[in-house]
């Protein structure tokens, strides 16, 4: 069977929509959420104008959770359910397309291209849309750092980030996702986004990790981000993840 690596309709759709605003993903970790929870979720958020579903995690994510998961958003929303896989067990063939990511700062080559080796025939029988993504862990980064063994870029040195962005814009990866870890005490600067979209053109930026406040994702989204990623403050205070996704859209108009 041939599987074709060209643009689909997921990302084309998101590459549509974040030429006029900054959008919003909706990150769901299967570990914590129940596929009842997952999809009330999901409800509650597409009312607010997410964009987009992400399902993963970076520990005790099995296959059947991902699978039960993704089901029942799905018989919920039309919104499109991407997966964000911390390993190869986080595939599902449910989903509408995953972000085919390499943790470019692990130390570990496994995380480089190990898992994708692995993964890359799974995604082809679940003939799922692939979107070649540059995770890129600043800081510690958590559950996710701990687990890619990252090396963490120091959060103060935008340069350093935006240089690994642009590395993996020229080794051909279209999406990048700036990762802080889930539940950080602080988030991706704003000053690394403005200057990571000011050197490269046509990058998708992707940014998530400890963001729990209107302000700051203004300030991410006005900074150029693509997309900004909430899975915390989601499940902790959805009425607080409402207002963050009206800043997004308010403050990451790009009036075209
Ligand atoms: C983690 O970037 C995401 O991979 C989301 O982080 O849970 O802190 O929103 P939060």
């Amino acid at each position: 069977m041939k599987y074709h690596v060209r643009i689909g309709p997921v990302e084309e759709c998101l590459r549509r929509k974040a030429e006029e605003h900054t959008l919003h993903f909706t990150l769901i970790d299967p570990d914590k959420t129940t596929p009842r929870e997952a999809s009330e979720l999901a409800v509650r958020m597409a009312e607010c104008g997410t964009d987009a579903i992400l399902v993963g995690g970076s520990i005790g994510v099995s296959q059947a959770d991902v699978d039960n998961v993704i089901k029942s958003i799905k018989n919920s929303v039309k919104l499109p359910v991407i997966i964000f896989p911390g390993n190869v067990s986080g595939i599902s063939r449910y989903a509408d397309a995953i972000l085919f990511m390499s943790l470019l700062n692990s130390l570990d080559p496994y995380y480089i291209i190990g898992a994708q080796v692995l993964g890359s025939l799974i995604v082809r029988k679940f003939k799922l849309e692939a979107i070649p993504t540059a995770y890129i862990i600043i800081g510690e980064g958590g559950a996710a750092g701990h687990v890619g063994r990252a090396y963490g870029i120091p959060p103060e040195k935008p340069e350093i980030a935006a240089t690994y962005a642009l590395a993996a814009s020229m080794l051909g990866m279209r999406f990048v996702y700036f990762e802080r870890g889930s539940g950080a005490s602080d988030t991706v600067k704003p000053e690394t986004v403005e200057l990571t979209k000011r050197i490269i053109n046509d990058i998708f930026l992707i940014v998530g990790g400890g963001i729990r406040s209107e302000d700051r994702a203004s300030k991410l989204a006005s900074a150029g981000a693509d997309a900004i990623v909430t899975g915390t403050i989601v499940e902790e205070d959805p009425e607080k993840a409402a207002r963050i996704i009206r800043a997004i859209k308010q403050h990451g108009f790009k009036g075209k």
